[in-house]
């Protein structure tokens, strides 16, 4: 049977934060969301949503008009505080790829004035291993009195890592299909944690320590990292071949135990570009293949910026239309986006004329001016497809029978 717990603040209101938020408001329980963005805590209040995210806008419709979710500024007190910030890099001048635990500090920070012995603290941010136990010190920091000798025989503060799993895209589907792992700082946090996440989770709940939970997720990310780089190496030794790449693949995956993944302009995304870092930066000289998947796809922008110069040297003024600038199909996050590093060098190199086309960014951008696709069909001697959204799978290939073509994602080939 369900157990309901007595209120949850979910801390951060973004890709994965306001998801949660809402799939556990909608499983009845009463939860308070929290960001540092006004608009975005207005724009929740008002059952609206301020990202991009199939059916989310419904799931947080539902739970906001149910009663069960409101968004706010500040935590409050409650049973569960689950933190969902991000965890970038630090971008320190002697090492830019290591990890910032600055948000998650914030957010320990501003919810241990609220805490009370039995209440339950999980951290899902992906993060460096031995963040939770670092959540543990800081709040027996901030909060002594929780720790008092004469609290010995009462519950504790049971502090949990349960790392997000969803893929943008699909992140309701997988909120609740998809398995997850819970790490606690000890048995009895884990368990704690696994009767909440057992409210709206499908899949199986593993448990385990916090150490092996974070390492889990990076380990995920990073292995993903691994193959597309694989990937990515492919086709620019298939260029190199004059073989081409996606029909290579497909091939070489009608082998019972191959599966190769799809080459790209390069990673984006703030997971899969960024996590494998946190594991170079705790072992650099270990974690060798892990580092240099990561240079391989990092350097796969430059490969496309080269082809297009290469491409653009037949014209006297050429026009580039750059089709896409998320950093995957069919969502509208621009984070370590390869399609933006693209489009933004082409740009400072002063190759041609850039026409870039965005059809999931609405409203205002101001970086460099965006165009509608069908412009950029007329005017561009030269068509860069960036990203596979769905917009641009649907063009009339008429249209683009005059065109030099640079398809980095395979959808013309
Ligand atoms: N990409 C390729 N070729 C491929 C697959 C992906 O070039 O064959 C590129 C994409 O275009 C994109 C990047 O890789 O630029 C990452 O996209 P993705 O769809 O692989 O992953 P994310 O970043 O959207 O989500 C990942 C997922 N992790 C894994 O699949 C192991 C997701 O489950 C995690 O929850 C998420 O990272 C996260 O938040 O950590």
């Amino acid at each position: 049977m369900q157990r309901n717990f007595q209120k949850i603040v979910v801390m951060g209101l973004g890709y994965i934060g306001l998801p949660t938020a809402s799939m556990l408001a909608t499983k009845g329980h009463q939860v308070v969301g929290v960001d540092v963005n006004p608009s975005a805590v207005d724009t929740i209040n008002q059952g609206n949503i301020h990202i991009v995210e199939p059916d989310l806008d419904i799931l947080v419709k539902s739970a906001v008009g149910s009663g069960n979710l409101r968004a706010s500024l500040q935590p409050e007190a409650a049973e569960v505080f689950i933190l969902a910030v991000p965890t970038p890099f630090a971008h320190t001048d002697e090492n830019p790829k290591t990890p910032d635990l600055s948000y998650v500090e914030a957010a320990t920070t501003a919810i241990a004035p609220f805490l009370s012995l039995g209440n339950l603290v999980i951290l899902e941010s992906t993060s460096p291993v031995g963040t939770t136990e670092l959540i543990r010190d800081l709040i027996a920091e901030l909060r002594p009195d929780l720790y008092n000798k004469s609290n010995a025989d009462r519950e504790p503060v049971y502090i949990a890592h349960c790392p997000e799993r969803v893929l943008p895209g699909h992140i309701i589907r997988e909120l609740v299909d998809n398995d997850r792992i819970i790490g606690g700082v000890d048995k009895a946090s884990a368990e704690k944690a696994r009767d909440l996440y057992k409210s709206f989770c499908n899949g199986g709940i593993f448990l385990t320590d916090s150490k092996t939970a974070e390492l889990a997720k990076l380990v995920e990310n990073s292995s993903r990292d691994v193959n597309i780089a694989f990937a990515n190496e492919l086709s620019v030794i298939c260029d190199k071949l004059g073989v081409n790449v996606w029909e290579l693949i497909e091939l070489a995956n009608k082998h019972p135990r191959v599966n190769i993944l799809q080459p790209g302009p390069g990673v984006g995304g703030h997971c899969i570009a960024v996590d494998p870092w946190f594991i170079v930066a705790a072992a650099p000289d270990e974690a060798r293949l892990i580092r240099a998947a990561r240079e391989v796809n990092d350097a796969k922008p430059n490969w496309v910026i080269d082809k297009v110069i290469a491409k653009s040297e037949r014209f006297k003024d050429p026009v580039i239309g750059c089709l896409g600038l998320a950093f995957k199909a069919n969502i509208d996050d621009l984070r370590e986006s390869p399609a933006m590093e693209i489009t933004r060098k082409l740009i400072k190199a002063g190759v041609g004329r850039v026409m870039a086309c965005e059809p999931n960014v609405h409203g205002s951008f101001q970086e460099f001016p965006l165009f509608e696709l069908k412009e950029i069909l007329k005017e561009a001697d030269i068509i860069l497809l960036l990203v596979d959204h769905d917009e641009f799978r649907h063009i009339d290939r008429e249209l683009l029978k005059e065109k030099v073509l640079i398809d980095t994602r395979g959808v013309w080939r």
